[in-house]
């Protein structure tokens, strides 16, 4: 009775699922002879995507609420596009301009989904609230250094700390390694001018833990954000809330911030540990000097990266984080 019981729900759960993809196809089969465009082709970056549907900046600076043809591919915020105008402030994404760089993530398939295009930069926010997660930032870095990026470390709100300097000798081995540091707060815009030159000029995407202050900074550096954020979501219809998708703000400058949803939305894939090791730069002079050559670092005899870390050339730190990554890969 039970068992007969479940497989009806299960009918009627597979019967809902086929209902509403026709509904889909007939919206998208009704959708497709819209897409017939007018306009002439024209470059454009993907500002933020909602779904299907897609905020497009023009050369000329407009928003424009696009859909994509359906032989284009799934393009993301950043992408440089070529659109057509179908009407009005509406147009469709007829082709997706090759991408230099990508930062994306494992799909539920373990395949690589892009989460953000073109980066030139990845701005790793930290703080003391919430508090740190101990091999994150090491994640972000292998991330940064297999796309073949630079990665900027930001330790944002300072102003809750009453000793900073003891916070920020916890993360004294980063700039050690060659990676730019800066110690930032929102409340107190001086301390933000080093990063604002660091970002000038640079498509940098901004990650982190949730509530580290990734908005927060994009909004003091822009103050005319909440602007954008109306553009945005005039465009696409749609949305108010951008940290649930992957929004691109442009620098009046030149280059963009690309604000993300934060830690939820990465996470390394399928890696080889040979791969996860090169992304550790402290590790790379040591790299084929252990004795064994497959050698994990951990319990073997005459391991170069452990004799590292006994002599301080390496941060002990970083050898637990590349265990603990080794683990997850
Ligand atoms: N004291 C202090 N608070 C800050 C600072 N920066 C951000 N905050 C606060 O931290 C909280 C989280 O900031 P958000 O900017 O939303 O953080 P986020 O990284 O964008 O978080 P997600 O979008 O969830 O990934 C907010 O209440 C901010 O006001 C800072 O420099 N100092
Ligand atoms: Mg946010
Ligand atoms: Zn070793």
């Amino acid at each position: 009775m039970t068992k007969r019981r479940l497989s009806e729900r299960q009918i009627d759960r597979i019967r809902a699922i086929q209902t509403r993809r026709q509904q889909r196809f007939t919206a998208d089969s009704d959708l497709e002879p819209e897409l017939t465009a007018s306009g002439a082709p024209e470059a454009g970056r993907v500002m933020v995507r909602y779904g299907a549907n897609l905020a497009v900046e023009t050369s000329a600076g407009q928003l424009v609420h696009c859909l994509v043809r359906s032989n284009v591919g799934q393009p993301v915020c950043g992408d440089e596009v070529i659109w057509q105008r179908i009407a009005d402030g509406q147009g469709v994404v007829t082709a997706l301009q090759p991408r230099r760089t990508e930062l994306s993530r494992p799909d539920f398939n373990n395949q690589p989904k892009a989460l953000a295009a073109n980066l030139t930069q990845l701005v790793i926010l930290l703080a003391p609230e919430p508090e740190p997660s101990g091999y994150l930032i090491d994640q972000y870095l292998v991330a940064a250094e297999r796309i073949g990026v630079e990665a900027l470390i930001v330790g944002n709100k300072m102003d809750v700390l009453t000793d900073p300097a003891a916070f920020q000798q916890r993360f004294a081995h980063y700039p050690a390694l060659g990676y730019r540091t800066f110690w930032t707060s929102v409340h107190a815009v001086a301390s933000l001018a080093a990063l604002r030159t660091a970002l000038a000029d640079q498509v940098s995407v901004l990650v982190g833990q949730s509530g580290v202050g990734k908005s927060s900074l994009i909004k003091t550096l822009l103050p005319d954000r909440e602007i954008q954020i109306g553009r945005l979501s005039q465009a696409t219809g749609l949305g108010r809330h951008t940290t649930s998708a992957t929004t691109c703000y442009q620098l009046a400058g030149g280059g963009a911030l690309i604000d993300s949803p934060g830690v939820r939305s990465f996470r390394l894939g399928t890696l080889a540990r040979s791969e996860l090791q090169a992304g550790f730069r402290d590790f790379r002079p040591y790299l084929g000097q252990c004795r064994f050559a497959d050698c994990r670092h951990d319990q073997e005899p005459d391991c170069a990266i452990r004799a590292a870390v006994a002599t301080g050339a390496i941060a002990a730190v970083r050898l637990d984080n590349f265990h603990h990554l080794l683990r997850t890969i």
